[in-house]
């Protein structure tokens, strides 16, 4: 899926707690958007720790959008809010599919697709624990906080799964926003968009 060479990106766990009906949604947005690079061969891979139906907030993912535009992810003040304004930009997220499944559910989705989830109505939690991965030679843009070739080359090369290390980046032809300026520093997604 991303052309023979794999490299560690991130890793976070999303817990989204019980009975939550307010709060616990992540709103619609492409991870790209967080994370430009040189090229987008770049994927997120989510597991369900604990079964997750319907009404858990799964995740949810427009179908095909990984092929079409990149959406602002910038408030109407210009600051970088992790979110899309999906009725400014005519976004039909009823055709999204949601991804339920048993514990051990593996979902592969591209950095570009559109995805979100809602509350968690239920009484278990819904523990989503997400891996990103990059080819070798997609080079981050900016500093998103992961390990960054400019913080510490060897170390970054300390997470390449399959291939080389190289500096040099295949540039390819895709739409790159960068993710600034942001109000202040966010720890968490959720924190991000709420503010
Ligand atoms: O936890 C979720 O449902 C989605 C998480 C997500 O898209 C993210 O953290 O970037």
């Amino acid at each position: 899926m991303l052309g023979g060479t794999v490299r560690f990106h991130l890793g976070k766990l999303n817990f989204k707690l019980p009975n939550k009906k307010k709060g616990s949604e992540i709103g619609w947005h492409q991870d790209w958007a967080f994370y430009p690079h040189t090229n987008d061969d770049l994927i997120t891979v989510g597991i369900y720790l604990d079964d997750c139906y319907e009404k858990n907030g799964p995740l949810k993912i427009i179908k095909n959008s990984h092929k079409k535009k990149l959406y602002s992810h910038h408030s109407k003040e210009n600051y970088f809010v992790g979110k899309i304004d999906t009725k400014k930009n005519k976004i039909g997220t009823k055709d999204s599919v949601s991804i339920t499944g048993t514990a051990g559910t593996v979902v592969f989705f591209h950095c570009r697709s559109v995805h979100g989830s809602g509350h968690n109505l239920m009484n278990n939690s819904r523990p989503l624990i997400l891996f990103g991965y990059r080819a070798c030679d997609a080079w981050p843009l900016i500093n998103d906080g992961n390990p960054h070739p400019e913080v510490n080359l060897e170390n970054y090369d300390k997470n390449i799964i399959v291939g080389n290390k190289s500096i040099k980046p295949r540039l390819t032809k895709v739409p790159t926003i960068i993710p600034l300026p942001k109000k202040k520093h966010y720890v968490s997604i959720y924190e991000l968009q709420k503010n």
